[in-house]
């Protein structure tokens, strides 16, 4: 797509620029870096999002950068008629909530599960968003800063694990483009400082509880901590190099939180948290890869006096059950 097509789209209306809930440094980035590109064409927006910002890289960056997200019910005055560009993000995906306004135009770098007509569209698959809108101000010799270089380099290292995951060509084109205008100190030095305290307590609650079972880790967090550290304790069990699938829990409101990780090419996260979780708060929705869940406070006494013991149970024995399924299902197909 031609970015000249959507300043003609959005000029004259009232634009927002909605990221996916819980946005993270690709979406913030990228928002960020649209908002620059299209104000120094004309367009005033403002970058909105439903969920929260509730990671030490995503709130950090809205003080390094200046970025100003609005949250969802401080816009109360959002009309039908005003015109939203989804950024990192594809109406009818789960992870972004329905907003008033119309969806008149999509930039993302994810594959399409639900198609949607859009007056502008620009998907490509590629390893971050920020690529995309960095390739904008190439593409139209848009003047690039250096603060904006520097958040669209930012979010393009988080969103790519440092170029580790989904990258193309394209991305490392516009890496060297944005290398050139960004402060590569500063993303380094947050790139390497988005640890805080609070993430080393649960990484040692959790380091301490660690139990591996074949090739499934678990791990427990006694405190109430934040959806994103879980789910980053679950990623860092993940990375052992005996663990396929990682459990980790926290506690919450009185139960448990859960997120889950899958590596393997057969134990559908998703499917084993809804099953494992069945009758006790269930899953809360899932991918292959990753999934989250609860367990309800009103329902651990029903696991007797051993919860932690019975979790795994679960766990295993559901896991144990999908195998079997799976290698069922490859032998009717076979024979
Ligand atoms: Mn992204």
């Amino acid at each position: 797509m031609d970015w000249r097509n959507l300043i003609e789209l959005l000029k004259d209306h009232t634009v927002y620029l909605q990221m996916h809930n819980f946005p993270d440094p690709d979406a913030l980035a990228s928002a960020f870096g649209l908002q620059v590109f299209l104000h120094a064409n004309g367009v005033e927006s403002t970058i909105c999002y439903a969920g929260k910002i509730d990671k030490n890289s995503t709130k950090r960056m809205v003080d390094e950068f200046g970025i100003h997200p609005v949250y969802i019910d401080d816009l109360p005055d959002m009309k039908e008629t005003d015109y939203i560009v989804t950024v990192d993000a594809q109406k009818y995906n789960s992870n972004i909530t329905d907003f008033p306004g119309d969806e008149v135009a999509c930039i993302d770098h994810h594959p399409t599960m639900i198609p949607c007509s859009y007056r502008y569209s620009d998907i490509r698959i590629c390893g971050a968003c920020c690529s995309i809108v960095a390739s904008y101000f190439k593409d139209s010799g848009t003047t690039l800063d250096s603060n904006t270089a520097t958040a669209l380099l930012y979010g393009l290292k988080m969103d790519t694990d440092s170029f580790n995951r989904g990258v193309t060509d394209f991305d490392i084109s516009m890496f060297a483009y944005l290398h050139k205008f960004a402060d590569y100190r500063k993303v380094i030095s947050m790139y390497n400082n988005n640890m805080g305290i609070e993430d080393l307590h649960a990484y040692g609650e959790a380091i301490k509880s660690i139990k591996i079972y074949e090739n499934v880790g678990f791990a427990k967090i006694t405190f109430d901590c934040q959806d994103a550290q879980v789910a980053m304790i679950s990623d860092f069990i993940l990375g052992l190099d005996v663990v396929e699938f990682s459990v980790v829990y926290a506690v919450s409101n009185g139960g448990y939180k859960f997120s889950v990780r899958n590596e393997t090419a057969t134990c559908h996260a998703g499917v084993i948290t809804q099953k494992a979780l069945q009758e006790l708060g269930g899953g809360g929705g899932g991918h292959f890869s990753m999934a989250g869940g609860v367990l309800s406070g009103e329902k651990i006494h029903a696991l007797g006096r051993n919860a932690d013991f019975m979790i795994r149970k679960r766990f295993m024995e559901t896991i144990e059950q999908e195998r079997i399924a799976i290698e069922e299902k490859e032998h009717v197909v076979r024979s």
